[in-house]
C-alpha cells in the first residue's frame, strides 16, 4: 500500500516536471518574441498607463512617471520590466498554487483519509525540476537583461552621425547643459530637436549626480574625471522631466531636469538665440543693475556673455528663456528671482550661492538687470 502511494507520488512529479518545463518554455518563447519585435511596434500597455491619471497627472507641476515611453530606448525598457513582471507573477502562481494545493490536500481534517503525505527523500527527477527550472529562469533573465543594456548603452565610439552633441555636467545642485555645435550654454532646461539622436556627454563638477528623464531614457550616472556616454531620441515633441537619481548632497531633491523637445526649426530658433550675447539693457535701473552684478562677486560665479565668465554657477546670459530657477524650486518671476537674490539660503539652504546683502534698491536694479537677459 505505502509502496504503491509512493510510486503514484514519483509519476506525478514526473508530471509536474513536464508541466512546468513546458510552461517555462512557453514564457520563454513568449519572452523572446516580445523582445524580439520590432521596437516600433505599438505597445497596448502604453495606452493604458498614459490614460491612466493614477500614472501621469497632465495637470501636474512636476511630474515624472516610468509607465510612458517617448523614446524606442525606454520602450526597450519597458518590455524587459513586462518580461521580468511576467515571470516574476508566474514564479509567484506557481508557488502560491502549490502551497495552497499541499495546505488543502493535507489538512488535518483529511488526515483519517488521505494520511499524511508521502515522506520521500532523494527523487531525482524532483531535485532535478527545482535546479534546472531556476536555471533557466534566472538564464532567461540574464540574456534578456545584457540584450536590453547593449541595445541602449551606447560607448564612447558609437556616436551617430546625424545626433547633436550635449554636455551635461552635474553641479551641487543643479545642471549644466552645453551644445557645443551652437555654442549653447545653459542650466536645468534643455531643449533639444524631436527624432534626432541626442548624444549625452555626461560628467560632474562635485560628486557624482544621476541624469535621467524617465520617459527618454533610464539612469546614467555624472561623473566626475571619467565621461559616461547616453543617447536618445525623442518620438514627440513635449515636455519632459527628469530628476538627479543619485543622492548628492542636502540639495539633492531640488536638482531638476526639464527637456523641451520641439521641432528642428524650432530648436534651431532657440539655440541661435542662446548663442547670441546678452541684449544691451535700457532701463536707468538695468543699467544700475549691471553695475551692481559687476561689483558685487556675482560675475565670479555666473558667465553673462560679453560681460562675465564665471563658470561656478548657472550661465544667466539667457536666464528670462527658463521656465524654473534654482534647479527646479521656483517659477522664474520678478518677485521670485528678487527673494533668490537677496536670500538664496532662505529657498534652497546649504546651496552654494551666499547671500550677499544687498541693499532693496541693489536687489531691485540686479532683478531689472537679470530681467533683460532674455
Ligand atoms: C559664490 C558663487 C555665487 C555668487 C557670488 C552668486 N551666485 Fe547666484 N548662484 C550660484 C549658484 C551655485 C546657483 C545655483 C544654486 C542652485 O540652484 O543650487 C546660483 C543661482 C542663481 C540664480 C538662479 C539661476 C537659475 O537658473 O537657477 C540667479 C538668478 C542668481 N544666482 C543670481 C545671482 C546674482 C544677481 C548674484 C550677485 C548679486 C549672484 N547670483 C551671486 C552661485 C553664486
Ligand atoms: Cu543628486
Amino acid at each position: 500500500m505505502a509502496e504503491e502511494n509512493a510510486d503514484r507520488t514519483v509519476a506525478r512529479s514526473w508530471l509536474l516536471l513536464v508541466v512546468v518545463t513546458v510552461l517555462v518554455g512557453l514564457v520563454g518563447f513568449v519572452a523572446i518574441f516580445i523582445l524580439g519585435a520590432q521596437i516600433t511596434e505599438h505597445d497596448p500597455t502604453e495606452t493604458f498607463f498614459e490614460a491612466s491619471d493614477v500614472f501621469v497627472q497632465p495637470d501636474a507641476e512636476w511630474n515624472t512617471t516610468i509607465f510612458v515611453s517617448k523614446s524606442p530606448e525606454t520602450r526597450e525598457i519597458r518590455r524587459l520590466t513586462w518580461l521580468v513582471v511576467l515571470i516574476s507573477v508566474g514564479i509567484f502562481v506557481v508557488v502560491e498554487g502549490l502551497l495552497v494545493f499541499a495546505m488543502i490536500r493535507y489538512r488535518r481534517k483529511n488526515a483519517e483519509t488521505t494520511g499524511e503525505p508521502v515522506q520521500m527523500y532523494g527523487s531525482n527527477p524532483v531535485e532535478l525540476a527545482w535546479t534546472v527550472i531556476p536555471i533557466l529562469i534566472v538564464v532567461t533573465l540574464c540574456l534578456a537583461t545584457v540584450r536590453t543594456i547593449h541595445s541602449v548603452q551606447p560607448t564612447a565610439g558609437e556616436r551617430p552621425e546625424n545626433s547633436l552633441t550635449v554636455e551635461v555636467i552635474g553641479h551641487r545642485w543643479w545642471w549644466e547643459f552645453r551644445i557645443p555645435e551652437y555654442d549653447v550654454v545653459t542650466a536645468n532646461e534643455l531643449v533639444v530637436p524631436v527624432q534626432r539622436p541626442i548624444w549625452l556627454e555626461l560628467g560632474s563638477a562635485d560628486v557624482i549626480h544621476s541624469f535621467w528623464v524617465p520617459e527618454l531614457q533610464g539612469k546614467m550616472d555624472a561623473i566626475p574625471v571619467k565621461t559616461n556616454y547616453w543617447q536618445f531620441t525623442a518620438d514627440e515633441v513635449g515636455t519632459y522631466l527628469g530628476q538627479c537619481a543619485e543622492y548628492c548632497g542636502t540639495q539633492h531633491a531640488n536638482m531638476l531636469i526639464r527637456i523641451d523637445v520641439k521641432d528642428e526649426a524650432d530648436f534651431k530658433t532657440w539655440a541661435t538665440n542662446q548663442a547670441l550675447p546678452a541684449p544691451n539693457e535700457t532701463t536707468p535701473s538695468a543699467v544700475n543693475g549691471r553695475k551692481v552684478f559687476l561689483e558685487y562677486a556675482c560675475q565670479n560665479c555666473h558667465g553673462v556673455a560679453g560681460l562675465s565668465d564665471g563658470n561656478f554657477a548657472p550661465d544667466l546670459t539667457h536666464l528670462m528663456s527658463r521656465t524654473l530657477i534654482a534647479g527646479g524650486m521656483l517659477p522664474n518671476t520678478i518677485d521670485n528671482l528678487k527673494a533668490w537674490v537677496e536670500n538664496p539660503q532662505a529657498i534652497k539652504p546649504g546651496c552654494d550661492m551666499p547671500a550677499l546683502q544687498l541693499s532693496k534698491s541693489e536687489i531691485e536694479d540686479v532683478v531689472s538687470f537679470l530681467a533683460t537677459l532674455k
